[in-house]
């Protein structure tokens, strides 16, 4: 009983937090400290900039806001060079299936991502023609769980809040979603996931 979904990439659709996980790693050791797994955590579903504000945050480094933007920059060339070589083999289970299984079902589909390279990513995998909009950090700037992202794709959908559905894999992005008077599908742990509507541990639960 939904006409729209939205979708958030990192971790809902493809695993892009290890590839980014692995550019801020080698960022931390050039700066000189260590960057662990567990504080990579902290970055799911957060911008770039807020990003790079965490990760100095972890080595107490602080730095001019010229020195923030060209690091910025080469981590995102580093990060670039991973998602390069990305295929449709990527794709976490069930989310091509998912898709195609919701397009067959007349419902409209949009990406609500904070990440600047989604439509790259999308094209990488092999999906970007399965979505009538694709909303990113790019085109919004306020970040998850303020609603914009997700109002934004709604609206690009054509459709109210109250008939559409995001699939989320970040506490900030069900919050998100629930602002933008959404109903949401946590992807991962339930118990992390507690204010979604309903909990799954990825999309391939959901075909079949
Ligand atoms: C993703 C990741 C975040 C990343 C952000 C921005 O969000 O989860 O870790 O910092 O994109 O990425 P970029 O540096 O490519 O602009 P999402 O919303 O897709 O889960
Ligand atoms: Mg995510």
């Amino acid at each position: 009983n939904f006409k729209g979904a939205l979708f958030d990439l990192d971790g809902v659709l493809v695993d892009t937090a290890k590839y980014h996980y692995l550019a801020w790693k080698r960022f931390a050791e050039q700066l000189g400290f260590e960057f662990t797994e567990a504080d990579n955590e902290r970055l799911k579903g957060v911008s770039r900039t807020r990003s790079l504000e965490i990760v100095l945050e972890v080595g107490g480094i602080t730095l001019t806001e010229e020195e923030k933007l060209r690091l910025a920059e080469e981590k995102n060339e580093r990060y670039l060079q991973y998602i390069r070589r990305m295929d449709e083999a990527e794709l976490l289970p069930g989310a091509k299936e998912y898709l195609h299984k919701l397009r067959a079902r007349g419902i409209k589909i949009a990406l609500g991502s904070a990440s600047k390279n989604a439509a790259f990513i999308l094209d990488r995998v092999g999906i970007a023609r399965l979505f009538d909009a694709i909303v990113d950090g790019t085109k919004v700037s306020r970040a998850k769980p303020d609603p914009e992202v997700f109002v934004v794709g709604c609206k690009e959908l054509g459709l109210e809040p109250a008939d559409c559905v995001v699939f989320e894999d970040a506490e900030a992005g069900v919050q998100a979603a629930l602002a933008a008077g959404m109903r949401v599908v946590g992807i991962g742990r339930a118990d992390i996931l507690r204010a979604a509507n309903l909990v799954v541990r990825g999309l391939d639960e959901l075909v079949g």
